[in-house]
């Protein structure tokens, strides 16, 4: 029975990953690693947290005493690391703490699984490993940069991150990369590119998007909302993690994405198009809405759900302009393919959304309002 390491684990990714982990290999461990932060919440997780082989930890990857903690407590097999700090404009207003969690953390992490899994040295005095052991980290094809309107980032296009946030992540990749050539510890990188679906925290464009619907507020869209993200439902990234943990080559990197650019105007107007046609044919959704005035037919009016709630504000410092995966690599060798169609995805996350609104409560329960009010409130 193998142990996995879930860092991150009651976050957006992490926490579909432990979903898609149970019921892939329902004899695993599954040990979930996280400090809960904002974005970690526990009410993900509360069904999974009640199966016997899902063990939750409270820890932080920056804290050596904790991370050690855990490998002694558990014979751990393999790490996936999705602890970071995660969103871009958070990381424009507090870089350090982007250093400190997806640098200094990814290094404390890699350096307790050193710890915990070499067994001795070869005769070049490089370490020897525990059979079978293997550290993912979980990266972002930010590293990359950004594109113009043409090409796509492959695995060897040069690393060039803008942001705070990206810079953080691809010196934690770049330490990853370290311990594999220094080390000779058995690793493997993905770097995907933008996921969204179930628990995606509505700090990020699409929940953020949704729940300013939900709740009658205007839609921000920075600078003229042409900017290019290529999408991914959060389920096929958990499928080519999979895949990479398993079958990619150690020392390895792996771009993950399926080819689904949009602008983000486009996004915003398919998200509100999409609520609209949901309330439309199936008018028990519209008791979700805050605004509940009537319309002439005693239905609670939902006219107001259109484009006149896109509201252009001052652009994100640095924004990248275009993000596009080439999958080629994932695709050949380890026969990874996304499954979700955009059209699909973004109807299943929208319906999650209309059906978990005591998720969304929790979650922005806490310092939510006053992030909000900060970011928004000058743009
Ligand atoms: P998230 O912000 O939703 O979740 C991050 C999780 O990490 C939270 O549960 C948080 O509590 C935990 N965490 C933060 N600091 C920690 C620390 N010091 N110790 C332990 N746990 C800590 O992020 P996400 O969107 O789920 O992203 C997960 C990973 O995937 C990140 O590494 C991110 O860079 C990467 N990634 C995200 C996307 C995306 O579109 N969201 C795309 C590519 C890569
Ligand atoms: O209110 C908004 N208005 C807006 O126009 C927000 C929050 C975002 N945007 C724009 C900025 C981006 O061009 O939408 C696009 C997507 O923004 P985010 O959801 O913040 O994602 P992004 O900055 O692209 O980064 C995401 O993808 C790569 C994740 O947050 C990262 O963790 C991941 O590595």
């Amino acid at each position: 029975m193998m142990t996995y390491l879930i860092t991150g684990g009651a976050g957006f990714i992490g926490s579909n990953f432990v979903k898609h982990m149970l019921s892939a290999y329902p004899n695993s461990r599954l040990v979930v690693f996280d400090a809960l932060t904002y974005a970690g919440n526990l009410g993900t997780l509360q069904n999974e947290l009640k199966e016997e082989q899902v063990t939750f930890v409270k820890g932080d990857i920056c804290s050596k005493k904790d991370t050690e903690q855990v490998f002694k407590d558990h014979k751990i097999d393999f790490v996936v690391n999705f602890a970071a700090e995660s969103h871009v404009d958070r990381s424009i207003e507090n870089p350090q703490l982007f250093l400190e969690v997806n640098v200094l953390g990814t290094q404390n992490l890699l350096n307790t699984a050193k710890k915990f899994w070499t067994i001795g040295t070869d005769e070049n005095n490089y370490p020897t490993w525990r059979e079978g052991v293997k550290f993912l980290q979980v990266s972002t094809d930010e590293v990359y940069g950004s594109l113009g309107i043409e090409g796509f980032f492959t695995e060897e296009t040069p690393l060039d991150p803008r942001s705070p946030y990206s810079a953080a992540k691809t010196e934690g990749d770049l330490i990853v990369r370290a311990y594999n050539e220094t080390y000779k510890m058995p690793i493997t990188i993905t770097r995907c590119s933008n996921n969204y679906g179930p628990y995606h925290f509505p700090e990020k464009l699409i929940p953020l998007i949704i729940r300013n619907i939900l709740e009658g507020k205007k839609l921000p869209v920075y600078g003229d909302g042409k900017n290019v993200r290529d999408w991914l439902y959060v389920e096929d990234h958990c499928k080519a993690i999979d895949k990479v943990l398993h079958k990619g080559r150690v020392g390895e990197v792996y771009n993950v994405g399926g080819h689904n650019e949009k602008t983000n105007i486009d996004i915003v107007k398919l998200v509100i198009d999409t609520i609209r046609d949901i309330m439309d044919k199936e008018p028990k959704y519209r008791e979700v809405l805050k605004k509940q005035e009537k319309s002439a037919n005693g239905d609670i009016d939902i006219s107001w759900i259109n484009y006149d709630l896109i509201s252009f504000v001052q652009d994100r410092q640095g924004h990248d302009f275009r993000y596009a995966i080439d999958p080629t690599k994932i695709s050949n060798e380890l026969g990874w393919l996304p499954e979700t169609t955009f059209d699909k995805g973004i109807v299943k996350t929208i319906y999650w959304y209309l059906d978990n609104q005591g998720w969304v409560e929790e979650v922005t329960s806490g310092d939510y309002l006053k992030y909000y009010e900060q970011m928004y409130s000058n743009r």
